[in-house]
């Protein structure tokens, strides 16, 4: 179990662009357990491997929106190695977006509603699927890390700047 420290804007680091992955192995494994203790620590719904410093197209996301007859969250974790995107929708949806690097602030973005997606899972095993909903619109949020891209980049200047200022504020007050 380890935590690791996220990668919070405007860390140029964050403007990687993450390199494939070649072999999904033991020290791979390790290393997305660790991203899973970091995301759920957070918490957050998706983590991309370069919010941790490491430039590799891996990211993991779980939604948490299944609960038991207690009303405790269900995991359920997925992670996505080397994903691209081979369909998107015509049809768009906004979600009022955040980012854990970049914090306590929330904006609405536009992204296709659908996408069909492929990629590798942990296990090494391919996946060719069409996704929806928060799950398409959180794909994309992470395979834009994988390309040094924050969700703040597709605001317009003025509602980006805005954004940004808060967020200055906000680290002056501690
Ligand atoms: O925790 C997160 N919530 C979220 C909400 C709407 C759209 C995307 C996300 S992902 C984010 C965690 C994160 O920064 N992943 O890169
Ligand atoms: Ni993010």
């Amino acid at each position: 179990m380890a935590i690791l420290p996220i990668l919070e804007i405007p860390d140029p680091v964050l403007k990687t662009v993450s390199t494939p992955v070649d072999a999904v192995d033991d020290d791979l494994r390790a290393f997305i357990s660790d991203m899973f203790d970091t995301m759920y620590a957070a918490p957050g719904i998706g983590l991309a491997a370069i919010q941790v410093g490491v430039p590799k197209q891996v990211l993991v996301i779980d939604l948490q929106e299944d609960e038991d007859e207690e009303g405790n969250a269900v995991r359920c974790p997925r992670v996505f190695i080397n994903p691209e995107i081979l369909e998107e929708s015509e049809e768009e949806s906004v979600y009022n977006e955040g980012c854990l690097s970049v914090p306590e602030q929330y904006a609405d973005v536009v992204r296709p509603a659908a996408v069909r997606a492929r990629w590798l899972d942990e296990k090494g095993e391919s996946h060719d699927e069409q996704l929806e909903g928060l799950l398409a619109t959180c794909l994309q949020h992470e395979m834009d890390h994988l390309e040094g891209i924050l969700f703040v980049d597709h605001l317009s200047r003025l509602k980006r700047d805005m954004l940004l200022k808060k967020l200055t504020k906000l680290r002056r007050a501690g």
